[in-house]
């Protein structure tokens, strides 16, 4: 089973923490974003050409959320997208949120302070960061009204949504806290203490450990 993945991409993370999760294990190939070469044959696999690409006898799947869920139908006895129609429902609920509002909110952010001097070799525009807090807010605080008596996502433990969720949030201490709005943002809506903590668990076992942000980056978001 093989993972075409990016060590700086969040969507990519998500897919290692499950797979790490149920023990599964994955060759990978780190695709660098910025090599023409690399952008070609990732075109071949991913019609998108975006990472995470899932290969698997014989099969190319990409979407992270949808890998997370081949992920764990091949493992028996997990709890990470546990068995029902209302608890997986449930859990889907959390991935598409994850991929259509939470991630891109925070990856303005992202984009903007941590990846945009490298990619582009420009400051982050005031006016992107603007708009970043005001959709971050948004969201931040529905996540946050929503864990505010649970201590998970989904049910009463650990599932791929907090994984989904939290991954985007590697970049905390580079792209998030350090500046400005997001910090002042993240302040005011707290979004979520445990998915927070979550992170900082998937940071510490995730198959790739978080990076700092290096001028020798080998690809952009
Ligand atoms: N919806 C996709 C998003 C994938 C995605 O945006 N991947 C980024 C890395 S985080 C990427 O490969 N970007 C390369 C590009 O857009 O050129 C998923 O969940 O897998």
């Amino acid at each position: 089973m093989h993972l075409y993945h990016n060590p700086f991409s969040s969507n990519a993370r998500r897919v290692m923490m499950t797979a790490l999760h149920l023990g599964l294990k994955l060759d990978v190939t780190e695709i660098n974003l910025g090599s023409p070469d690399d952008r070609r044959r990732l075109a071949e696999i991913n019609p998108n050409v975006k990472v995470p690409v899932l290969e698997h006898d014989g099969m190319l799947l990409w979407e992270s959320g949808a890998i997370m869920q081949y992920l764990a139908e091949l493992a028996p006895q997990q709890t990470l997208y546990p068995e029902g129609r209302r608890a997986r429902a449930d859990v889907n609920r959390w991935l598409f949120w994850a991929c259509q509002h939470f991630s891109p909110s925070v990856g303005i952010f992202t984009w903007e302070n941590v990846w945009k001097k490298f990619v582009e070799g420009t400051e982050p525009d005031p006016v992107e960061l603007a708009r970043g807090a005001a959709e971050l807010a948004q969201y931040a605080q529905v996540l946050d009204q929503h864990l505010e008596n649970r201590e998970w996502l989904c049910g009463e433990g650990l599932t791929m949504a907090d994984f989904a969720v939290s991954a985007p949030l590697m970049y905390i201490d580079d792209g998030l806290v350090r500046k400005g709005a997001a910090a002042a943002c993240l302040a005011a809506h707290q979004p979520g203490l445990v998915i927070y903590q979550v992170m900082l668990a998937g940071a510490q076992s995730a198959a790739s450990p978080r990076h700092t942000m290096e001028p020798s980056l080998s690809g952009h978001p």
